[in-house]
């Protein structure tokens, strides 16, 4: 059954353009800094990129921000967290916490579905 989750979570992947910024961390909030960002989710684990094509000598991507899944929530953000709209709440397990927002409401409601998926699923794993 571990083998069959494990197998789930890493074919929960997807990877688009979301604009997002962190808002705290260790229960303190941090100026917000919307930027757009290629985001991927793989293996129970979400990155941010500031450019899909920043490599480092070994050719390999280098994301600017790792998101470790397991023990994280994700929630629809109330109209206070944000004046914008679809806004998605990320809060990992060491207190850090992400909006992530996408004016088109299908992208956004097809990365809340993935992201719930995972999490529930590495919560079993
Ligand atoms: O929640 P806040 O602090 O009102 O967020 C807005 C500000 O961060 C603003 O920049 P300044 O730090 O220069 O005030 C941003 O430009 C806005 O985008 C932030 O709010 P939204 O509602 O867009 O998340």
């Amino acid at each position: 059954l571990k083998h069959l989750h494990r197998y789930q979570v890493q074919n929960l992947e997807k990877a688009g353009i979301l604009n997002k910024t962190k808002v705290s961390e260790n229960g303190k909030k941090v100026r917000k800094n919307w930027t757009q960002t290629w985001t991927v989710l793989h293996g129970g684990v979400l990155t941010f990129h500031k450019d899909p094509k920043s490599t480092n000598k070994t050719n390999q991507i280098v994301p600017e921000v790792t998101v470790d899944l397991k023990g994280a929530t994700i929630c629809w953000a109330t109209k206070d967290k944000s004046s914008k709209k679809n806004v998605l709440e990320l809060k990992t397990k060491n207190a850090v916490e992400f909006l992530i927002q996408y004016d088109t409401e299908s992208i956004i409601v097809d990365w809340h579905r993935v992201l719930t998926d995972t999490i529930r699923q590495l919560v079993r794993s």
